[in-house]
């Protein structure tokens, strides 16, 4: 569905034409026109074929026309116009969070600021906040913006590497003459966003394996040829590096390549306390010189006198002791969860009902799922008032009684709103069967509402799982203004249950707030948050996260059998 990249667009056609001073109404047409496209059930090419864009709120003649432009040739004309009327750099300055077209515009009209590097000068002589509705907080608060967004738009996310690496390794996996092959690197070790995409191989034909990966179709510029390695660039940025090792030491090679680079410090360090030197090829006995090769990853730890180290857990934030005392955590496997907690349907903003939903369910294995729509509130997501809740909760009754190998639970997404409020009386939210509460608007509120707001939900009898609970959007948005630690302290007194959101761009509860978690005894839930069939296949990112957070089974409640979950719900 094109929906949210149509109106990606005309956002960003409204911002642009504030930019450049057009007139208000128009600015405001061209966002009123997105949000509609954002928030439409129907997918955009259908109401487009039945002729139907102006019947869309908001969506005007000219807007349809571009919008059609849109769909059949991939661009709108005018839409390039003004791109290109514009400089570069002040396009890139509205990218910078924070950095609204008004101020954009202030800036550069009053300081002559044209780009990110002007916007680093003029906040760092301090002229910014000499300006007009400016002052020394907005200064430092855009500085701080724009190291972020610096820092950021030079990290991959997760969920762009995934495909690609599973693209590369499948390419590789088909050249002759290549025996394993494994990504490594921060990759390896399921971080959140990765610098570049590290693959290691095995094969007795080297130079035969490079040829090939050089000349893989998704490669744009090869930056480095040799014998035994290469890095080459993928989709314009993406900088991806192999190398082909000798078969006897891969175990050495691929713990060296995974890192961290801090893990592989400590551990040269606990190599030498032993009486050994730890190389990226060989563990040499002091003593005798003795050299040591290792096909295995886990008979070098071993070596070494400690337990086999989950890639997801090698940062140095003490997985080593655990080791050595013989403490790793069993961790969560993907095949332990037995349903998701958080998916939307066609109720409310999601593609896909009721039996739809609970078949892609069943198909991925799981015994339960729960359709937990929007609260009115959230309008532009297609809240469901009161009435309309009841009929849904009907619904999904009924469904069950047809459904065979799975369970469908009747739950909501509750807004938590500015106020601290439910977006539902209690008498309502006691007729669903799962209640999930999370914030939506609002979000920039400062930590002392926001952490009333989010305590008060999760001391609310009827709230199970407090959904996505940072509000953080990796490389987009930070996490809300909350005391996070005090946030779980209370989840943990209350016995709510927080959620690891496994969308890709969340990750929210992160590893580092997993851990925090169960550290306090707080019961985790791994959720998709799906807006459509498919969208239930993210879970796996949701797992990954949760053993960075060193969780087990028994900290994650979707791994429960239904009978046992439905006892820990309120
Ligand atoms: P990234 O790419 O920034 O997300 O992070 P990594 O961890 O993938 O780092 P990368 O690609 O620079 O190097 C891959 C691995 O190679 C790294 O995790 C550990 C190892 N490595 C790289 N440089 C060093 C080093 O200077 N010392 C040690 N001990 N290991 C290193
Ligand atoms: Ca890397
Ligand atoms: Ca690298």
């Amino acid at each position: 569905m094109k929906n949210k990249e149509v109106a990606a667009i005309l956002y960003h056609m409204a911002e642009l034409l504030e930019l450049k001073g057009e007139n208000r109404f128009k600015v405001i047409a061209f966002s009123k026109a997105a949000r509609a496209l954002e928030g439409m059930n129907e997918d955009v090419e259908a109401v487009a074929a039945r002729g139907a864009l102006e019947s869309i709120p908001g969506v005007g003649k000219a807007i349809a026309t571009k919008v059609a432009e849109y769909l059949q040739t991939g661009g709108i004309g005018s839409y390039n116009e003004l791109l290109s009327s514009i400089p570069a750099g002040l396009t890139e300055l509205l990218q910078v969070p924070g950095l609204g077209p008004k101020t954009v515009m202030l800036l550069s009209e009053k300081l002559g600021v044209s780009d990110l590097d002007g916007l680093e000068e003029a906040a760092k002589k301090h002229q910014i906040r000499r300006l007009p509705r400016m002052g020394a907080t907005s200064e430092a608060r855009i500085l701080r913006s724009l190291e972020r967004y610096r820092k950021r738009s030079s990290r991959i996310p997760m969920g762009v590497a995934q495909p690609l690496v599973e693209q590369i390794v499948a390419y590789l996996d088909g050249i002759e003459g290549l025996d394993h092959v494994t990504p490594a690197g921060s990759f390896r070790r399921g971080r959140e966003t990765v610098g570049d995409i590290d693959i290691l191989a095995t094969s007795t034909r080297p130079a035969d394996v490079i040829a090939s990966f050089v000349k893989m179709p998704l490669v744009d510029d090869i930056l480095v040829k040799g014998p035994t390695k290469a890095s080459v660039i993928v989709k314009e940025t993406i900088q991806v590096d192999l190398r082909i090792v000798d078969h006897r030491s891969y175990g050495t090679i691929l713990q060296y390549f995974t890192g961290s680079k801090e893990h592989n410090v400590k551990l040269r360090g606990i190599a030498l306390q032993k009486g050994y030197s730890l190389s990226e090829y060989s563990l040499t006995h002091l003593a005798s010189g003795e050299e040591q090769y290792f096909e295995r990853e886990d008979d070098l730890y071993a070596k070494l006198g400690m337990q086999y180290i989950p890639p997801e857990l090698r940062e140095d934030e003490g997985e080593i002791e655990a080791a050595l005392r013989g403490e790793i955590p069993s961790l969560l496997e993907t095949s332990d969860i037995l349903g998701d907690l958080h998916v939307h349907s066609s109720w409310s903003d999601g593609r896909g009902g009721i039996i739809e939903m609970a078949a892609a369910a069943k198909a991925r294995g799981y015994s339960y799922i729960a359709l937990c729509d929007h609260s009115p509130s959230v309008g532009i997501a297609g809240g469901l008032s009161p009435k309309r809740l009841l009929e849904k909760i009907e619904a999904v009754h009924r469904a069950n009684e047809t459904l065979d190998g799975i369970t469908v639970l009747a739950g909501t997404e509750v807004d938590i709103k500015a106020d601290g409020s439910l977006d539902y009386p209690n008498s309502l939210l006691s007729e669903c069967d799962i209640v999930v509460a999370a914030i939506h608007m609002a979000q920039d509120q400062k930590a002392r509402e926001i952490n009333g707001r989010l305590m008060r939900a999760i001391e609310n009898e009827h709230v199970d799982i407090i959904a996505h609970p940072t509000g953080r959007i990796i490389g987009k948005r930070d996490p809300y203004d909350v005391d996070m630690q005090a946030v779980l302290e209370a989840a943990a007194e209350a016995g709510t249950i927080m959620e690891v959101n496994a969308h890709p761009s969340r990750l929210d509860l992160s590893g580092r707030w997993c851990r925090a978690a169960k550290g306090l005894g707080v019961k985790v839930a791994i959720n998709s948050d799906a807006h459509s069939p498919e969208g239930l296949d993210v879970m796996p990112f949701g797992v990954l996260t949760a053993r960075r957070g060193w969780l087990e089974k028994g900290d994650v409640v979707n791994t429960l059998p239904l009978e046992d979950l439905m006892g820990l719900f309120r």
